[in-house]
């Protein structure tokens, strides 16, 4: 084991320098030198996490991608309605454009689609689609950190009424604190236009554990991927399968938290340090926040926003809610 972790950071020289300079590696040495060790949810998102979300949003546990779905379709027309002519539609954190083009479908004329996201090469295929099917809209990817709104609205100017997206629950990785600031951000940036949020509502634990566990083991593959993603851009030395997936619905919190639990004592390296994990030590990977309907606009209200209709699903899983800015 310990061999092989020095020939795995001999072998790529590049890798373990990333460690120290890139800001994945950054934030897992900081994780990994903590005493209450965690580490950003966004790092998932490599090109294996990304693939694995998408498997996870096809199973049938996890209800929420395709609630949300379902209800921007039944609705897209009053929300069409709410968004009007000629709009500016910047999408936060967007994946894929699959839920943009649900919008984008009900809409007469919208002007610009702004996806931001960290990487955006993978969106350049995507833009060629969408210009040729929505005609007179030009698709302009931003490469951002969605996590600061208004410095995303203020890199590039508006060309229209301004309507943000921030669909599937990413809302829920922020803690409300960090969902106050991001609500009011969007507010500033948004003015006159407004924000269309998706936000996965509290509900029977048994069903959100469900989602959270799944019995093919993908999220718990989706969650051992940090580490492996570690250990290919990093030059760590994790063992994947020694760390157990650990997802529990935390309801004083109203959030799913995420953990990797170390199922024996281990030694892990990472950027020439030895890190110790007892056995039943955690990395805490992410939290999933979740709202009542009123409870989200209340949220939304204190951020300055002004919540117009939530629609929500007939069995109350999910919710979208329209804010006026
Ligand atoms: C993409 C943040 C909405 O919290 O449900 C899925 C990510 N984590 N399964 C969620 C996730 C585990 C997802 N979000």
């Amino acid at each position: 084991m310990r061999s092989a972790a020095l020939n795995s950071r001999d072998a790529d020289p590049a890798a373990a320098a990333s460690a120290a300079t890139s800001e994945f590696g950054v934030a897992m040495l900081q994780a990994l030198r903590s005493r209450r060790r965690s580490i950003a949810p966004k790092f998932f998102y490599d090109d294996q996490g990304a693939a694995l979300f998408e498997r996870i949003c096809l199973l049938d546990e996890y209800y929420l991608t395709r609630t949300e779905v379902a209800i921007l379709r039944d609705h897209a027309k009053d929300i069409a309605r709410l968004i009007g002519p000629r709009a500016d539609l910047v999408e936060f954190g967007a994946g894929t454009p699959d839920k943009a083009r649900i919008v984008l479908d009900a809409l007469a004329s919208p002007a610009r689609y702004a996806p931001v996201d960290l990487a955006v090469d993978h969106l350049t295929g995507a833009k060629r689609d969408l210009e040729r099917s929505y005609p007179g809209l030009s698709m302009e990817p931003l490469a951002a950190d969605f996590g600061r709104p208004l410095a995303v609205l203020m890199q590039s100017p508006s060309v229209g009424r301004r309507v943000g997206l921030f669909l599937g629950s990413t809302i829920g990785n922020l803690t409300p604190e960090q969902a106050h600031d991001f609500l009011s951000g969007a507010a500033a940036g948004l003015g006159g236009g407004g924000l269309l949020v998706g936000v996965d509502l509290v509900k029977d634990p048994v069903v959100l554990h469900r989602a959270y566990n799944d019995a093919q083991g993908i999220t718990a593959a989706f969650n051992r991927n940090l580490l492996a993603r570690a250990n290919r851009e990093l030059g760590a030395d994790f063992d994947p399968l020694s760390f157990d997936h650990y997802a529990f619905y935390q309801a004083c919190e109203q959030r799913i938290e995420m953990h990797l639990i170390s199922s024996r004592p281990q030694t892990v390296r990472l950027g020439g340090c030895a890190f110790e994990f007892s056995q039943g030590e955690t990395l805490h990977t992410e939290n999933s926040y979740k709202y009542t309907i009123e409870g989200f606009r209340d949220l939304a209200r204190g951020a300055g926003l002004v919540p117009g209709p939530a629609w929500c699903d007939p069995q109350h899983r999910f919710s979208v809610h329209w804010l006026a800015a």
